[in-house]
């Protein structure tokens, strides 16, 4: 395989991998995904990606370039949502790397997906990685790269079982003898004990409806609260409720207009204790917003001037940590310089600052302690197969 179709593979996988309302590599879209030559399909959507400007770093009023990173934990498989436990621990959602065996793929080319169970949520403390949940379902790339599963994982302050969000899928998108009882469900568990199925999150949306733009549904990211659990649906455009045994709709997200989807990818708590949600926003470079709500779901604010969110995190003095997925630079910059930044910005809206961090997802910060995923699409082998590049947490120093 040629560097070039080589590269176009990246982007064709990045673009059905990520919650895009209407693409997922599970979904019936994905399964007739082009290759990226045809000029057919989700061509359009890929060009508009591949004609991201390139020195948009220099657009922040105010910028600095910040310092230092340090890698934390190298040799995650695709990590992705990341939170801190109230007794010091890192819980880590990694969505695996698809299938063990090459009989659990499908599809053709650029399209193809293996599916297996090698996702898992673990947790991170004094350095050491103890599993708490494992044989996750996971679909990727033949590389591992890319993947979609448990994209999102939490506990809540009080303790209990670990969470894990799962991505949906239609079963008929499995390969056979792949089960799917874990897709689209809030599952829990103690360590080492069994996985239970806490709610139905993709069955609320099927049900529901809240953006009213018909069925889609990507369980995306959870939160942990006191007496309630939040779970946001990507592709659902949605905030799902899970208290006392009941789903109910916390928020639906604003509606930006025709052709464009919120598609929220992240939720977190703040130090003020208000949530946090972080939006993809279709793609638009410029264009995703951080959404601060109270606890009973009200949309209190909105910060602007993001692209692809996938993380978020609020200090109490209002300093905002922001992951932008594919920020910076664009996809036709690989290898020289890969996609993702880490935005330091504030709710007061001052200067921003930034930090190159390729493929950037979960973060959080406990003062001016920042830890955020990089390669979050990279399996455990690397991106690419570079071992440099596996899927990892960053200290960062801004
Ligand atoms: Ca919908
Ligand atoms: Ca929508």
């Amino acid at each position: 395989m040629s560097h070039t179709s080589g590269r176009k593979r990246v982007v064709a996988v990045a673009l059905s991998a990520f919650p895009l309302a209407a693409a997922s590599v599970f979904s019936p879209q994905a399964a007739a995904l082009p290759t990226a030559d045809d000029g057919s399909g989700l061509s359009g959507v890929i060009g508009e990606t591949l004609s991201l400007p390139t020195g948009s770093d220099a657009g922040n009023p105010g910028v600095r370039v910040p310092t230092s990173y340090r890698p934390l934990h190298t040799g995650l498989d695709n990590p992705r949502q990341i939170s801190l436990t109230t007794n010091g621990g890192l819980v880590v959602a990694e969505a695996g790397h698809g299938a063990d065996r090459d009989d659990r793929c499908v599809g053709e080319g650029g399209g193809t997906v293996c599916v297996g169970f090698t996702g898992s949520v673990s947790v991170y403390r004094d350095g050491r990685r103890r599993e708490v949940m494992g044989g996750l379902i996971s679909g990727a790339g033949e590389d591992g790269s890319f993947a979609i599963g448990a994209d999102g994982a939490g506990r809540r302050p009080g303790g209990g079982p670990y969470l894990a969000a799962m991505t949906y899928a239609p079963p008929r998108f499995l390969p056979p003898g792949v089960k799917s009882r874990q897709l689209g469900k809030l599952l829990v568990a103690q360590p080492g004990g069994p996985k239970i199925v806490r709610a139905n999150i993709t069955a609320f949306e099927k049900n529901n409806d809240p953006d009213g733009e018909g069925f889609d549904s990507n369980p995306y990211s959870v939160l942990g609260l006191g007496n309630q659990i939040l779970v946001a649906d990507a592709a659902g455009d949605s905030i799902v409720r899970v208290k006392d045994g009941v789903t109910s709709l916390w928020a639906a997200l604003p509606d930006p207009g025709p052709r464009i989807d919120p598609v929220p990818t992240s939720i977190s708590r703040g130090g003020n204790g208000h949530i946090y949600v972080g939006t993809l926003w279709s793609l638009r470079r410029g264009k995703a917003r951080v959404l601060e709500y109270n606890r009973a779901g009200n949309l209190l604010h909105q910060y602007r001037g993001f692209t692809t969110i996938a993380g978020v995190a609020a200090l109490a003095d209002g300093t905002l940590y922001v992951s932008e997925l594919f920020g910076g630079c664009g996809f036709d910059q690989i290898p020289q310089c890969f996609p993702g930044r880490v935005v330091e910005a504030n709710t007061g809206g001052d200067g921003r600052s930034y930090m190159r961090i390729p493929f950037p997802a979960g973060i959080v910060a406990r003062g001016d302690r920042v830890q955020a995923v990089a390669w979050s699409v990279a399996p455990a082998t690397g991106f690419g197969g570079d071992p440099n590049s596996s899927g990892a947490v960053w200290r960062l120093r801004f």
